[in-house]
């Protein structure tokens, strides 16, 4: 399998969680190079549901090393959970890495995120509300907390002593909020930081000694291309970069490094949070894909919005990603339906525009031009090859591949999973 890149080609919620678990089998190594605790899937354990948000679900294998890398965010309070909600599962966490240059989301991330929301009015960006945007904001101000600082407990109480009382004159000035009391934190930030301490490491060099003993390496993309900070629908993004080439930084690797692409689609489209939806259906369509499809935040448990397949994101995902292939998730889902559509291009200002336009203002007024395909109203769940799949879904998938120029590889039809079809 060599060195696979798993990215979302949407907006997130795409199943890629279901889609790395399926090929963290076959890896050695799990990464996870960007987002935080924003980002989140449900597994099953031993007739157990729990999710992670930060660890990748390849931590239930016993033989296969996990990394938390440096592109990550770390909150450690959702983390060291995580760890012990493992333990208590009697899953061992032994295989975890946690790169130290990754930056630590800290209890006045958590509060600006939600007062920034707040104070943004009509023009909210619909964040998890989880501190991402105000943690990735410091590391780019050169003033945030990184993994490492929290391993010299000294230097940690003088870089809290300082940075909380700064924030407090925002939380103040700005948003009319109470200040926090720094010496709680520090306490709470010491404490934490020996719980991490055994998982602390220079994650960048495990990877590269990991490549070097050509050791298959699976990169776990979290939120969606379009939710990229460069390459999504500014400002209705994340604050990191979930497109492939965020592995390369956020994992401290090289681009010869990778082998393969593979981006993750549903079989229609989604989106949590504010920003344009050029497919997005208003409509009792949107409904039954959203009841259907069970879709709900993993993390905030907020409804997405729901729409058709969109190709012209589609198109995109696959350049800016370089993907080699495509899974198409919840095929399933559209098994009811009589017709369904697939937004092949847009219209804006009379003008058919083909490529996904970088101008948010543009995209804001684009208008999906559809062709309908016939449903196939049965149940697809229990296929397991693309023979067995009925005609129409057949020439379903067909039709994507063809309008994104690129195979699709896998098809999920549940959560199962041996709801999979490997197309050969
Ligand atoms: P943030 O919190 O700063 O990253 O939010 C900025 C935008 O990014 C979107 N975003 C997501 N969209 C889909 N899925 C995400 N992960 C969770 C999940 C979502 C949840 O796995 O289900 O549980 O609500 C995710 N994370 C960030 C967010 O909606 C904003 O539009
Ligand atoms: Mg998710």
């Amino acid at each position: 399998m060599a060195n696979v890149v798993v990215v979302g080609a949407q907006w997130g919620d795409e199943g890629k969680g279901k889609i790395t678990d399926l090929l963290s089998e076959k890896a050695h190594v799990v990464v996870r190079y960007q987002g935080g605790v924003n980002a989140g899937h449900t597994l099953v354990v031993a007739g157990q549901t729990f999710k992670l948000h930060l660890i990748p679900s390849g931590i239930l294998y016993p033989d296969k090393r996990c990394i938390i890398a440096s592109g990550t965010v770390i909150d450690p309070q959702v983390l060291i959970g995580e760890i012990d909600q493992l333990h208590q599962l009697g899953i061992s966490t032994d295989n975890l890495f946690i790169a130290e240059t990754a930056h630590v989301t800290l209890p006045y991330h958590r509060v600006i995120d939600l007062a920034e929301e707040e104070r943004r009015g009509i023009y909210k960006l619909g964040t998890t509300g989880r501190g991402i945007g105000p943690t990735y904001a410091d590391k780019a101000e050169r003033m945030g907390i990184r993994v490492v600082d929290l391993m010299y407990p000294d230097q940690l109480r003088e870089r809290l002593s300082w940075a909380i009382p700064y924030k407090n004159v925002l939380l103040e000035k700005i948003y009319n909020l109470p200040p926090l009391d720094p010496e709680p934190i520090i306490e709470q930030y010491l404490a934490y930081a020996e719980r991490l301490r055994p998982y602390v490491t220079d994650a960048a060099l495990l990877l590269t000694e990991a490549i070097q003993e050509r050791e298959n390496i699976l990169f776990e993309g979290a939120q969606g291309t379009l939710l990229d900070l460069d390459y999504g629908t500014y400002p209705y993004v994340t604050s990191s970069h979930p497109v492939a080439g965020g592995a390369c930084i956020g994992a401290g690797i090289g681009p010869t490094s990778i082998d393969r692409v593979i981006g993750v689609a549903k079989a229609y489209t989604t989106r949590v949070g504010e920003g344009p939806f050029p497919t997005e259906l208003k409509d009792e369509t949107g409904a039954y894909l959203g009841a259907t499809g069970a879709e709900f935040g993993t993390t905030t448990g907020r409804q997405r919005r729901c729409g058709w397949f969109d190709g012209v994101i589609g198109r995109y995902a696959v350049r800016v990603n370089g993907l080699d292939c495509l899974a198409i998730t919840k095929l399933d889902v559209l098994d009811g339906l009589d017709q369904i559509k697939v937004c092949v291009a847009y219209e804006c200002n009379g003008q058919e525009i083909r490529h996904f336009p970088s101008d948010a203002r543009v995209f804001a007024q684009c208008r999906p031009i559809y062709e309908t395909l016939p449903g196939w109203k049965c149940s697809t769940k229990g296929c397991r090859s693309i023979e067995e799949l009925p005609p129409e879904a057949h020439d379903y998938l067909k039709f994507l591949a063809q309008l994104m120029q690129v195979p699709i590889a896998i098809v999920s039809l549940g959560a199962s999973r041996d709801q999979t079809i490997i197309v050969e």
